[in-house]
């Protein structure tokens, strides 16, 4: 078996003679945005801190940060941002003291938690206050301590208020007990994350009144002319009307954006250049983890092939790709070869291609890649969420989900709903014979202002932006994991939950019923459950349950690959098993954290 290793010039056996081995530590505060200057001259991305051990100390604090110019104050563990890796290690019972050190006059609260995102764990260990615990009050100190059961790349983050926006993420790595299905001989954490200077309540409070601020693209006359003349002159009229109507603009992708985010890699900016070392020959294993509050990341090496051998930490069967897409709270290990050239750029976009982070892997500090342009910033069509029935020429019938139609209980009035029928001819029979049956909850509900009509898996869609770009794009009916069904029986029964929502009114939920008037969801201890999700908004929203895992279903309902994360594109309908082997009240939650907040949630309660 070979050995990773974490930083030139540093064994592993170095590493493991010490119990706690604390890295960088001093690289908080201001620095966190410019890095350091090392001896050779060459301005170095600080170094995040690395604890390791069974039993270690996390404090949670502010800390001072400029990532933009100016000064901002976030909320660190042990003054870093991000908070520092821990490395764990399976079959070992772990043990994290958390002592909530926040000033009196905090903007970020008074109260803190960590959740570890993606473990196995008791329920009074989780991390969620008002379901698992209290929550850590200010001066006092929590501690953690779980049997650590499984092994991988995932994270932990604050479950309090907006502090995970605030920088209070990190990663969590956990070596395994067996030896690897890959070989590798060095390693990097690859964190991503989107910073901003407001504060996070400001932002939610920006969403909620101006939910299309950090959309200020519109399409203009000569996009229209374009179109019209590709795809000729009606279907051009069609797909505007329909969005007209929707109030949406063609470009309306994400709710936050670079054009108030900062994206951050390993808590370094762009222009900071974190940099991990290779030597030429090497493989490296990458570990990508998607930290932010808010946002999609499109991942490529340009010149190199990534082979991806792990996803939310467990193993599946290696795929070479040239890109994938992340989705809020993912994580991805890649196995990657540099050679033949002494530095490559990891480029990351978001998914509306208004901003990217880069960084780069060298064989030296102080090297640089070519970066490349953001990639042209994707139209949302009506066909991307949408069948758009017989008689919208030009599209491209292959990526139908199921079509977003607005609710016409939800401030549409009938002749608009004449003027939807005339510009969506053939819509209706094409939907029947998938239409899904919509919960009562969303009828007449304020809060819904669409329904899918023909929602389907679009497993084997790489997604908007990322469709026919000439590269090898990973999609989710690529993955399997490297075993077989870890539970084996056929569940019991099905629960289907809707994601619903209203554009305007910034309004997120299950089922049109938002957290704080939902009755929690219950599952019977030991049962097998299969959930089945249906995207009714035109948001994508990546649903994360607590302490069990999601075994994603492919088309046939037969187990695909195991996640504690699962992805859900607009008009989507995606199914997975859960064990439901975890007593106790979980939190059950779309992990876009505004999304949340604003109430796409729900408990989860298994009871014998
Ligand atoms: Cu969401």
């Amino acid at each position: 078996m070979l050995f990773p290793s974490f930083d030139a010039g540093t064994s592993r056996a170095t590493l493991l003679s010490r119990r706690r081995f604390v890295q960088g530590l001093a690289a908080g505060g201001a620095m966190l945005a410019f890095g350091s200057r090392a001896s050779s001259g060459v301005v170095q991305a600080p170094r995040v801190p690395e604890l390791r051990g069974a039993d270690l100390d996390l404090v949670i604090g502010e800390t001072p940060v400029n990532f933009t110019g100016r000064v901002r104050t976030a909320v660190t563990v042990n003054g870093s941002l991000p908070a520092p890796t821990l490395r764990l290690r399976e079959g070992t019972t772990a043990t994290l003291r958390v002592r909530n050190a926040l000033p009196a006059n905090s903007v970020h609260g008074h109260e803190t938690s960590l959740h570890w995102h993606g473990i196995v764990l008791p329920a009074n260990m989780d991390g969620v206050p008002g379901l698992s615990f209290d929550g850590i009050h200010r001066g006092e100190a929590y501690v953690y301590r779980f049997d650590v059961r499984q092994a991988g790349t995932y994270w932990y983050h604050s479950h309090s208020a907006f502090q995970e926006q605030a920088g209070l993420y990190g990663a969590l790595i956990i070596d395994p007990v067996e030896p690897e299905p890959f070989s590798y001989q060095r390693e990097h954490v690859v964190l991503l994350s989107d910073w901003t200077d407001l504060a996070p309540e400001a932002l939610f409070a920006r969403l909620k009144t101006m939910p299309g601020h950090d959309n200020v693209y519109r399409r203009t006359v000569g996009d229209f002319m374009r179109d019209a003349s590709k795809d000729g002159l009606r279907a051009t009229l069609g797909d505007r009307g329909m969005w007209g109507r929707m109030r949406m603009t063609p470009s309306d992708l994400s709710d936050v954006n670079a054009n108030t985010y900062t994206y951050l890699m390993n808590g370094t900016t762009g222009p900071g250049n974190w940099t991990g070392l290779f030597a030429p020959g090497e493989k490296v294993r990458l570990r990508f983890i998607n930290g932010s509050s808010m946002t999609y990341f499109d991942v490529r090496i340009p010149g190199l092939d990534m082979t991806v051998v792990a996803v939310d930490g467990q193993y599946v069967h290696p795929v070479t790709v040239d890109e994938f897409r992340m989705a809020a709270a993912e994580t991805f290990d890649v196995i990657v070869e540099p050679r033949g050239q002494d530095a490559y750029t990891i480029f990351v976009q978001d998914s509306a291609r208004t901003g990217f982070v880069s960084g780069t892997l060298a064989v030296r500090e102080g090297l640089r890649a070519p970066v490349p342009a953001l990639d042209p910033r994707p139209i949302l069509t009506m066909a991307d969420m949408a069948h758009g029935g017989h008689a919208m020429p030009g599209m491209d019938h292959s990526q139908h989900a199921g079509m977003a139609m607005p609710h016409d209980m939800a401030g549409m009035d009938h002749s608009q709903m004449a003027g939807m029928d005339r510009a969506m001819p053939g819509m209706t029979h094409a939907a029947s014979s998938t239409a899904p049956v919509h919960p009562a909850s969303e009828v007449g509900n304020p809060l819904v202002d669409m329904q899918a009509m023909a929602p389907t898996s679009r497993l084997d869609d790489p997604g908007n932006g990322l469709r026919d770009n000439g590269r090898r794009v990973l999609r989710y009916s690529m993955l399997r994991s490297l075993f077989d069904d870890p539970d084996g029986r056929e569940p019991g029964r099905s629960v289907e939950l809707h994601l619903t929502g209203h554009m305007e009114r910034f309004a997120w939920s299950f089922d049109g019923t938002k957290f704080a008037d939902a009755a929690p969801l219950q599952l019977k201890y030991g049962e097998r459950v299969r959930v089945v999700l249906v995207n009714d908004t035109m948001m994508s929203h990546p649903i994360h349950l607590h302490g069990m895992w999601s075994d994603v279903e492919d088309d046939a309902g037969a187990f695909m690959v195991r996640k504690h994360t699962v992805d859900m594109p607009p008009g989507s309908r995606r199914s997975y098993r859960v064990r439901a082997d975890a007593l106790g009240r979980w939190a059950y939650h779309c992990h876009l954290l505004y999304h949340m907040e604003s109430g796409m949630m729900r408990t989860v309660e298994v009871r014998e």
